[in-house]
């Protein structure tokens, strides 16, 4: 794909955004890409999914602005959907998704890390949704998701303010799991934990993810329903079988890893 990469080691895929004479920043064609690139994901194949940006400088410095700079109302409402379809995709993309931030993730770029489920960056990453400096709002969920991750008061803080943030001060709050010294550590990590995660078994995690992010937008009565939906789904796969057998058999050996999505 023009602007994003594609590569699949193992269960594991990686999803790189590739402008880098932009500092990866998202316009149309980008987007596009983006979509079309998670759209042709095997997720009978595919367990877990990594993005980043290409570079050492930046993930995603934000939507193109000179892209946005001549935008009507209704374009501006039409990019804003566009984007935001795209990153609803990502966030309930049945598999995980990790953003591995190793750099600029301002605006957009903070909104797409925002969109998957894990965040680990590089100790250089920066983050923040600088929008209102350009007399806009964020419209690719920054007003929803961020605000739903570090809280309320931190979000308006900045948002409001416009300020970006370091690593450091992103890991304090919040916005990322951990910080790497350098770009390759952060994706030696990404890959670790992206492996990890493929080793589990594939159906349970997927049910996992579904439970947490359909059970957040619901009060606790639903969402405890949600769940048991979830989890006596899992009573019908193999992995369940398997996964408790060996226990039951003290059989440590066995990995649930072998068995293939196809096969259920
Ligand atoms: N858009 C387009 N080009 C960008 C860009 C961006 N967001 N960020 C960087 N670039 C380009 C620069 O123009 C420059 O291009 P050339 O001049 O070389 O052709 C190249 O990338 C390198 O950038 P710099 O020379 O500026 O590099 P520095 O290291 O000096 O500075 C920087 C890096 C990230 C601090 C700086 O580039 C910067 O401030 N960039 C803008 C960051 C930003 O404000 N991001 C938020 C964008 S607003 C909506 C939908 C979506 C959105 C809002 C509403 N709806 C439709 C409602 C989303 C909005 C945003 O994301």
């Amino acid at each position: 794909m023009g602007y994003v990469d594609y590569e699949v080691n193992g269960y594991v895929a990686k999803v790189t955004i590739n402008r880098p004479k932009a500092l990866n920043a998202l316009n149309e064609e980008v987007l596009k890409d983006l979509s079309d690139t998670f759209d042709a994901i095997d997720i009978d194949a595919v367990r877990c999914v990594i993005v980043t940006g290409a570079g050492d400088k930046s993930f995603v410095a934000g939507a193109d602005i000179g892209a946005m700079s001549t935008m009507t109302k209704e374009e501006g409402e039409k990019f804003g959907k566009f984007g935001n379809d795209i990153f609803r995709k990502i966030e309930t993309f049945p598999v995980p998704v990790i953003a591995a931030v190793n750099g600029f993730a301002l605006g957009g770029g903070n909104e797409l890390a925002m969109s998957c489920d894990i965040r680990l960056c590089s100790a250089n990453a920066m983050f923040g949704q600088p929008e209102v400096g350009l007399g806009i709002t964020p419209g690719f969920g920054g007003t929803q998701r961020l605000a739903r991750i570090i809280g309320v008061g931190k979000a308006k803080e900045m948002v409001y303010g416009g300020r970006n943030i370091k690593a450091a001060e992103a890991y304090r709050i919040g916005l990322v799991n951990a910080v790497y010294e350098t770009i390759e550590e952060l994706m030696e990590a990404a890959e670790k934990m992206a492996a990890g995660i493929a080793s589990q078994a594939p159906i349970a995690v997927r049910n996992c993810k579904k439970a947490m992010n359909d059970g957040l937008q619901v009060d606790m009565d639903a969402a405890i329903v949600i769940e048991e939906k979830l989890f006596g789904d899992c009573f019908e796969t193999e992995d369940q079988k398997a996964g408790m057998g060996n226990f039951l058999e003290k059989d440590k050996e066995k990995k649930l890893k072998v068995v293939p999505f196809k096969n259920r």
